[in-house]
């Protein structure tokens, strides 16, 4: 089938990405859309306050604050190590997260770019950055140095924001046109003990950046070669985010980082997972559904 008449995008946003490397898609989502992965959001919050809780190291579980601020509170007077326990990014497979992958808004953004076979890669990222934890800052790097390996080109990164994200807690930045770049040498970054990957300041080039504040339900789409970081969280709430990425069904699905699942497919539709499959950790849909 061809690409031109699937999806969302408009020719001009099409050759902005193909372009510059990334799009902005502000407002993408409404809030109504947000619920479901705010609620997952919530219910991991809520796991962790009571782990805080049983093992002493709050008083107080919180458990009426509102959700940008609520884990930011937890974590108040304890450490980065306390914090970084939990991981400075989650990936559990909680229904709210399935709901977001499989919204169609961002299938039929996707879809404008890559066309209508789509695999969600198991790379997706829950982003709970929160004030003061170092980690929360993500050092200059392109996503690709995580699977330098895999054949899969394109990869699409959908940053989306689930509360407005700005220069105080720390929005994505990023360097136009560097998608064209091959993949630099990285190195791994020790200080916040995250292990990112990590570019040095000599690597940059001469790429202006672009600082790309955006409210809450807006997408940032961008190629996994483009060089992006993301500023420390100066804020005192939490920079809540996810980052999703999907890439065509025909590339290498990284089993090395867990098990991706067809998000789309015009020539197989029946084969499409279901929150079912996913949770099970199955690719594709069961047969006797
Ligand atoms: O959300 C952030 O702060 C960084 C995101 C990022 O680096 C990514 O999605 O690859």
């Amino acid at each position: 089938m061809s690409q031109q008449n699937l999806g969302s995008l408009t020719k001009e946003q099409i050759d902005f990405y193909n372009e510059e490397g990334y799009i902005v898609l502000p407002n993408l989502l409404t809030e109504k859309e947000m619920i479901p992965v705010k609620e997952a959001m919530m219910t991991k919050v809520s796991m962790i306050a009571d782990e805080l809780f049983q093992a002493g190291l709050v008083s107080d579980k919180l458990e009426d604050r509102p959700f940008p601020l609520r884990l930011a509170e937890l974590f108040v007077d304890l450490t980065a190590e306390d914090f970084l326990k939990y991981g400075r990014s989650w990936r559990d497979r909680l229904p709210g997260y399935f709901d977001l992958m499989t919204n169609l808004k961002i299938l039929d953004a996707v879809t404008s770019l890559i066309g209508d076979e789509l695999f969600a890669n198991p790379v997706y990222n829950t982003r709970p950055k929160i004030p003061k934890v170092a980690a929360g800052a993500v050092p200059w790097h392109q996503d690709k140095s995580y699977w330098p390996g895999a054949n899969a080109n394109p990869v699409i990164t959908v940053w989306i924001a689930i509360v407005d994200a700005n220069e105080v807690n720390g929005c994505l930045h990023i360097k136009p046109k560097t998608h064209r770049k091959r993949v630099l040498k990285w190195y791994q970054e020790q200080e916040s003990g995250t292990g990112y990957t990590a570019l040095r300041e000599d690597q940059l080039g001469k790429t202006n950046t672009v600082p790309l504040p955006v409210a809450a339900g807006s997408a940032i789409l961008f190629n996994d070669r483009c060089l992006h970081m993301s500023t420390p969280n100066n804020s005192h709430e939490v920079r809540w985010s996810v980052d999703l990425r999907y890439q065509p069904t025909d590339q290498d699905p990284m089993l090395d980082h867990g098990i991706g699942f067809l998000a789309r497919s015009g020539l197989y539709p029946e084969r499409v997972a279901r929150l079912e499959d996913w949770l099970a950790e199955r690719p594709e849909r069961a047969k006797d559904y």
